[in-house]
């Protein structure tokens, strides 16, 4: 199982849970399995590490961006090895599966959705065509098995194999002593409580791959943390679901049993402002959490309608001011850039972020255009992209057709500093007068101060991350439809 060596964000990746969550349910069914994170090793360790094991089997997870880093390792392992099976799983490869078997012959497969049951099939050499939920080439021409069922039953999937990673090597991160932990030096480990999410925002593409909501129980995820604990010394952990709190019963049962079972943990989690009540924080709190991570995106009510959020500027605030007074850090994570936006809507944002007053800003500053999502069909049918462009390494695209990058700095701006979206001639005038402090002072660049105030300690999900310039020229062009299948999750 491969993480690419690019799959960090920010300079940051935690351990990769997915693959080891694959790894889990292959070992316990007896078969022989490793996992080999780029993040840790480079591609040259990749390489290195397959040489070693000889595969008969090489799974290769793919997000968006970073997806050409899944490639060239596929290229690779084929190059040496021509009778590896090469598997590609994760977002990118569940949507765009026909456009990859059209085009890439190292790739031999892709597996669609919730992995663990599909790739156990294919390791223990069932026909293709017997398997569910896998994209494969039927005489030369793509094609797809019947989706897979979600296993109804998350407790019955086995705990990811924590024993083929070095988790120690993980990075740690944030600041404080949190329940006795110091965040700093402990390496922040991920787990999930749950899969999926009972939204379907516009930009969003985690649908594809969880559909629904579903929970774990508490006593299992519990167990899981107490495995963590004592068997690996972990005191740092990440719930890396979605919307770690839509089911806020069991939630408040699982606080109760780490609290319960003494488990000194510090952890954060990242939910939907309508998933969260003053007993659950005091709750959360007591249970060691220190941070929560809210997907706000915006301080204007048309803009949350227009995205498909089914959540109010209101309860933001309410959870943001809730989760301070609970004694929490809240980090509200921003999208700038978003259909419909204007100096007002920014204006109306900055508003909330004052009235609010999150303990730190997460902006990606600009909206990302991700395959299989509803804003990304929309754009397509407008003619301003077409699936050509994930055959390019070309960096994700941002959604530019109502602002030009100049003026996403100037929001992602008035966001970092919480302060009115000033005119153009300010912005000038301004860009000129850090320039001349810039050169005076050496080599950074103005926009690279100005992007850096918008970073916020340890990764945000989802549309979070450090804005690129260069992600901003993005190419727009028309040609044919190559995506798998019409999004019928996203609004
Ligand atoms: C942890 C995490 C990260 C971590 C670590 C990633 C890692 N390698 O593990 C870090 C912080 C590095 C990260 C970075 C980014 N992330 Co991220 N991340 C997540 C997060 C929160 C949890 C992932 C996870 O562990 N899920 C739980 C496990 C069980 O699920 P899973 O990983 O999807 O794996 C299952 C299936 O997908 C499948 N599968 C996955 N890989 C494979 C491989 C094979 C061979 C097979 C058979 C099956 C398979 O089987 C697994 C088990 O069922 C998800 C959201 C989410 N809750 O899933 C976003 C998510 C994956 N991230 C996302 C994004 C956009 C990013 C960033 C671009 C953010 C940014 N702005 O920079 C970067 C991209 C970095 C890069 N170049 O790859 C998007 C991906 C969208 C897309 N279309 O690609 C998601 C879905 C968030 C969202 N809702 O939009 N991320
Ligand atoms: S953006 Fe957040 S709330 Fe919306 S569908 Fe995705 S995970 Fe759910």
């Amino acid at each position: 199982m491969i993480n690419p060596h690019d799959a960090a964000q920010n300079g940051f990746s935690s351990a990769p849970l997915g693959l080891a969550y694959l790894a889990g349910t292959l070992q316990s069914h007896g078969l022989e399995v490793a996992i080999i994170d780029g993040f840790l090793a480079g591609l040259k360790g990749i390489q290195d590490k397959v040489r070693e094991y000889e595969p008969d089997i090489a799974g290769i997870t793919s997000y968006t961006p970073g997806f050409h880093s899944a490639l060239e390792i596929a290229s690779w392992i084929k190059r040496y090895r021509a009778r590896t099976l090469v598997v590609l799983g994760g977002p990118h490869a569940t949507i765009m599966w026909k456009q990859i078997l059209a085009t890439w012959p190292e790739v031999d497969l892709c597996v669609l959705g919730e992995g663990e049951q599909t790739l156990l099939e294919l390791a223990q050499g069932r026909p293709f065509t017997d398997i569910s939920g896998i994209a494969f080439r039927d005489d030369s021409k793509p094609t797809r098995s019947p989706y897979r069922q979600q296993v109804e039953n998350l407790d019955s999937i086995p705990f990811p194999a924590w024993n083929l990673l070095p988790l120690g090597q993980y990075p740690a991160s944030g600041l404080g002593t949190f329940n006795g932990v110091n965040i700093a030096k402990e390496p922040r480990i991920p787990v999930v409580f749950s899969r999926g999410c009972t939204g379907s925002c516009v930009f969003c593409s985690t649908w594809w791959i969880w559909r629904g909501h579903r929970c774990r129980s508490a006593r299992n995820m519990a167990d899981e943390i107490e495995l963590l604990s004592k068997r690996y010394g972990v005191k740092s952990v990440w719930f890396a679901d979605d919307a770690f709190s839509v089911n806020m019963d069991s939630v408040k049962e699982l606080c109760r049993e780490i609290v319960a079972r003494d488990l000194r943990i510090a952890w954060f989690a990242t939910t939907r402002v309508d998933a969260i009540d003053r007993e659950l924080l005091l709750a959360m709190k007591e249970a060691g959490c220190y941070a929560i991570s809210y997907g706000v995106e915006t301080g204007s009510q048309p803009l949350l309608d227009l995205m498909g959020k089914t959540a109010s500027v209101k309860a933001a605030t309410d959870a943001i001011v809730a989760t301070r007074k609970a004694g929490l850090r809240a980090v509200a994570l921003m999208i700038t850039g978003n259909k419909g936006e204007t100096d007002e809507t920014i204006n109306q944002t900055v508003d909330f972020l004052k009235e609010a007053k999150p303990t730190s800003i997460g902006s990606v500053g600009g909206l990302w255009l991700l395959p299989g999502t509803a804003l990304y069909q929309e754009v397509k049918r407008r003619g301003l992209i077409d699936d050509s462009y994930w055959l390019t390494d070309r960096p994700t695209p941002v959604y530019l057709a109502e602002h030009d990058a100049e003026e996403l700095r100037r929001y992602t701006f008035a966001l970092a500093y919480r302060t009115k979206v000033h005119t153009r001639w300010f912005w000038l005038l301004w860009s000129l007068y850090r320039m001349a402090k810039a050169l005076q002072h050496g080599a950074r660049t103005v926009s690279a101060r100005i992007l850096e105030t918008t970073r916020v300690a340890g990764p945000v999900h989802p549309g979070s991350g450090r804005y690129h310039a260069s992600q901003l020229r993005s190419v727009w062009q028309r040609a044919s439809d190559t995506t798998g299948d019409k999004p019928t999750g996203t609004a």
